[in-house]
């Protein structure tokens, strides 16, 4: 008898579970996946305020197939088992898709999972070639690539500014050293490199490595990795009297960059896409954004508009299957804050491109065009 009892208690609470979540219940879950804890939280609270707007957009306009849409936020604290991990959670639970995660050493593994899964993913941030070189049918990036950004970058060192003295540096993740890689291969002209070496994500004092690059006498170090470690090497870097002019990539372009390096920071150069507040179509993004959370971060409008592609792909289709979603997005034009998204056959933004940006006055300001 007590078996029995237990028996329907437990297939009642799991019929309550499917009903109230999952891809067959009465609401749509979509995940938000990045580092929302630790030092680059920035970045996933960026994505997490994104996809939020996104959504409450959308149910306040009666939801996506009648039904409300849900945010899962899940935290990868930038640590690639914890995004598999959490990969993992969203296919068990059900999400119809995810948007994350930020660091490609998160994206690539937990892509996998997704695939396996059948859920469509959605990065607003991973720069990596290798995400979507893989060939998987679910995975998208509204970013560019780093082979895109690190040419940019060299092409502009080596030929704009002319540089001949260049020192390399990067945090030996995915993103950082493969970053650097695509920034030191695209070098031209008279600029060649005096040092090339790499630091640890995590550390706090980079006087050693700094000091070694000092003595190769270098106009330019450039940087491939995040912005707690890349503002802590300006700061010590002027603290040792090296005065060469940092350059690095998007994964760097944070007003947290500018609050750890201060006065050091003026003067860096980094790539990045352009200026949403240029952009028209951003405007309403960026007026709603403000009056809710304050200041855009450098991701706030890719996780927006990435949330948006995967509601209005479901919304397309009519139903949460993932390979049918996963198609609409392929096969898609979207206007976006950003202006018009569109895929190519292995989910990279066909439309994405880059532009220097540099620190003056103590904000970024996009310098070329
Ligand atoms: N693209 C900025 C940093 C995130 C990553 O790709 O690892």
């Amino acid at each position: 008898m007590r078996k029995t009892v237990l028996f329907i208690i437990i297939i009642t609470a799991m019929g309550l579970l499917a009903g109230c979540s999952g891809k067959g219940g009465d609401t749509i879950n979509i995940g938000v996946a990045g580092p929302m804890t630790g030092d680059q939280s920035k970045m996933g609270m960026d994505f997490k305020n994104g996809v939020t707007l996104a959504v409450e957009q959308w149910n306040s306009k009666g939801g996506v197939l009648g039904k409300k849409v849900v945010v899962q936020i899940e935290d990868d604290q930038h640590d690639p088992k914890q995004a598999v991990a959490i990969a993992n959670k969203l296919v068990n639970e059900g999400a119809a898709g995810v948007i994350g995660h930020f660091n490609s050493s998160c994206s690539i593994p937990a892509s996998k999972i997704y695939e396996d899964g059948g859920v469509p993913m959605i990065t607003p941030a991973t720069t990596n070639p290798q995400l979507t070189e893989q060939g998987f049918w679910n995975v998208f990036r509204v970013c560019g690539r780093d082979d895109q950004q690190g040419k940019v970058a060299a092409e502009f060192v080596s030929k704009d500014l002319g540089k001949k003295r260049i020192a390399v540096l990067h945090d030996k993740t995915t993103y950082g050293q493969g970053l650097a890689n695509e920034f030191q291969k695209n070098l031209s002209g008279s600029a060649k490199v005096v040092y090339y070496g790499s630091i640890i994500q995590g550390d706090k004092d980079f006087k050693s490595v700094l000091t070694s690059i000092k003595e190769t006498n270098p106009e330019i170090i450039y940087f491939g990795g995040i912005y707690p470690e890349a503002g802590l090497m300006m700061k010590q870097a002027r603290e040792i009297g090296l005065d060469a002019t940092f350059v690095s990539g998007d994964g760097s372009i944070d007003p947290k960059l500018l609050d750890i390096a201060g006065a050091a920071a003026e003067g860096t150069y980094l790539s990045f896409s352009p200026d949403p507040v240029n952009i028209p179509s951003a405007k309403g993004f960026l007026d709603e954004y403000h009056k809710r959370f304050g200041e855009h971060g450098p991701y706030s409008i890719y996780a927006y508009d990435a949330a948006n592609i995967l509601l209005k792909s479901i919304n397309t289709v009519g139903s949460v299957d993932g390979k049918a979603v996963a198609d609409a997005i392929h096969k898609g034009s979207f206007d976006g804050a950003l202006g018009k998204v569109e895929f190519d056959k292995k989910g990279d933004n066909k439309i994405a491109h880059y532009v220097m940006w540099q620190v003056k006055g103590g904000k970024f300001v996009q310098v070329t065009n």
